[in-house]
């Protein structure tokens, strides 16, 4: 199926599965044929998985050949290594330990996250919260339901899984997340958000939903597995 309109592609956790990222970039190319589409990555790009450093470069290269038409949010891995590597070592443990970091280092081939490369971890550093195309609201892990789209706490966005996720509230948006890594390697669509989380990091595929101009739901997914 060729569609005749921009599309606009959200694409779930990444976690280091470069060869998934190539295969899911060339299905979205596919997909978009001559049309200039959108595409909106929603974290978590390192860690677990085998090439971390690889997706970093890929999606890099991504955003500066395509100027304006790729947006790449921070999720919470993103956030603990930049923490670290300014020097906020508290997270240090958990991060290699719980988080699969180790595998982040590994594929850098350093033992501290400070050796890693500073354009890197500028990047990382630099990466929006959010992103609000009027009709979705993407982000990394969720909203606190509780406080309106434009009043929410860093740590929310990043980290949040309930009560964001059980609730039903109406925000006016599509809340267009990952971070909640869905066990049937598929993604959840509910009415007031969008779970694009498949799990890519323990052997599911790495999803993104496809959007047009002037529906809010997405019109279908493509996976790479
Ligand atoms: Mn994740």
């Amino acid at each position: 199926m060729k569609l005749d309109s921009p599309l606009t592609f959200a694409i779930g956790d990444i976690h280091g599965q470069h060869l998934k990222l190539l295969e899911l970039l060339r299905q979205c190319g596919d997909r978009s044929g001559d049309f200039a589409a959108k595409f909106v990555f929603l974290g978590d790009y390192i860690d677990r998985g085998p090439d971390s450093r690889a997706v970093i470069e890929t999606l890099i290269e991504f955003e500066t050949t395509r100027p304006d038409r790729v947006i790449c949010l921070r999720g919470n891995h993103e956030a603990a290594l930049s923490a670290i590597a300014g020097g906020d070592m508290s997270a240090m443990p958990s991060w290699l330990n719980k988080n699969g970091g180790d595998r982040t280092l590994a594929s850098y081939g350093v033992a501290d996250p400070a050796a890693l490369p500073a354009d890197h971890l500028a990047w990382m550093a630099s990466l929006s919260l959010s992103h609000d195309d009027g009709m979705r609201f993407f982000v990394h892990a969720g909203v606190d339901p509780s406080r309106p789209l434009d009043a929410q706490h860093e740590r929310d966005l990043l980290w949040i899984r309930e009560p964001f996720l059980s609730s039903e509230r109406d925000y006016g948006r599509l809340v267009v997340h990952g971070h909640t890594p869905q066990k049937n390697y598929a993604p959840e669509l509910r009415p007031n958000r969008l779970n694009l989380d498949t799990a890519a990091a323990y052997g599911g595929p790495i999803t993104a939903a496809v959007f047009i101009a002037d529906r809010t739901t997405p019109v279908e997914y493509l996976r790479a597995c």
